[in-house]
């Protein structure tokens, strides 16, 4: 077995609440609220932004053999961007007046932190996580959403086979960097692997939630600063 299949085997009941969640469920099933997609919109619409910077810190600091492999992705983070826009102004949801919710900018900042900080390996094993959460949640979406449902582009975005080449390019790369990686290394991966499965599970759980700060009342969406 992999190492990459071994970090989700070691995370698995966790793994399997990020797939049970009740937004991949009512998504799946046609029945989510207009307001809860939309919150998920405009909060992955700012992660995906701040993904950008992350994978240019993580491509700076990897080895020479994969700098354009990573490089590579942002072009596809940009064209998502313009998806989020598009899909944005066909169903009628504001993005540019929102800000991060405190899980969404708690989620940055540890993206962010470990890019600069961790090792290459634990910073790589950040980025398959996310990928891999995204690319199986999705999976659970495609499993029902009606292809001509507004929100189906994102399943195509995720699900599709760009994307399962994507993540399986990922997992081959980190199943070599587990494979050299000693002891040690290989417990912060599992580690921080964990730790942003938490925060994915956390990510939906916020589109219920909605994208305000303990203390500070919900306001009309502000201005961005
Ligand atoms: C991804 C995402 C996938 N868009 N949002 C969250 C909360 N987790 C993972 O990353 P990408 O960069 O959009 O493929």
């Amino acid at each position: 077995m992999g190492f990459s299949q071994e970090l989700i085997n070691s995370v698995r009941p966790l793994w399997d609440r990020m797939l049970n969640h009740r937004f991949l469920r009512e998504t799946r099933d046609g029945e989510i609220a207009f307001d809860t997609f939309a919150n998920w919109m405009r909060q992955d619409y700012l992660f995906v932004e701040a993904a950008i910077p992350f994978l240019a810190v993580l491509s700076a600091r990897a080895p020479r053999d994969d700098r354009p492999f990573l490089t590579g992705a942002i072009g596809a983070l940009e064209q998502e961007l313009d998806l989020f826009r598009e899909r944005a102004g066909a169903a009628g949801v504001e993005l540019a007046t929102s800000r991060p919710s405190l899980i969404n900018h708690g989620y940055i900042q540890f993206l962010m932190a470990t890019a600069h900080q961790r090792s290459y390996p634990e910073g790589f094993t950040v980025l398959y996580a996310a990928e891999k959460a995204y690319f199986d949640s999705w999976t659970v979406v495609r499993e029902g959403l009606d292809v001509s449902s507004p929100w189906y582009p994102f399943v195509d975005n995720w699900a599709g086979d760009a994307f399962a080449q994507w993540v399986a390019r990922l997992e081959t790369r980190l199943d070599r960097m587990g494979g050299a990686a000693g002891p040690i290394e290989r417990k912060h991966m599992a580690e921080l692997f964990e730790l942003t499965t938490r925060w994915e599970i956390a990510f939906w759980e916020m589109a219920y939630t909605g994208a305000g700060w303990p203390g500070i009342p919900e306001e009309e969406p502000e201005e961005r600063p």
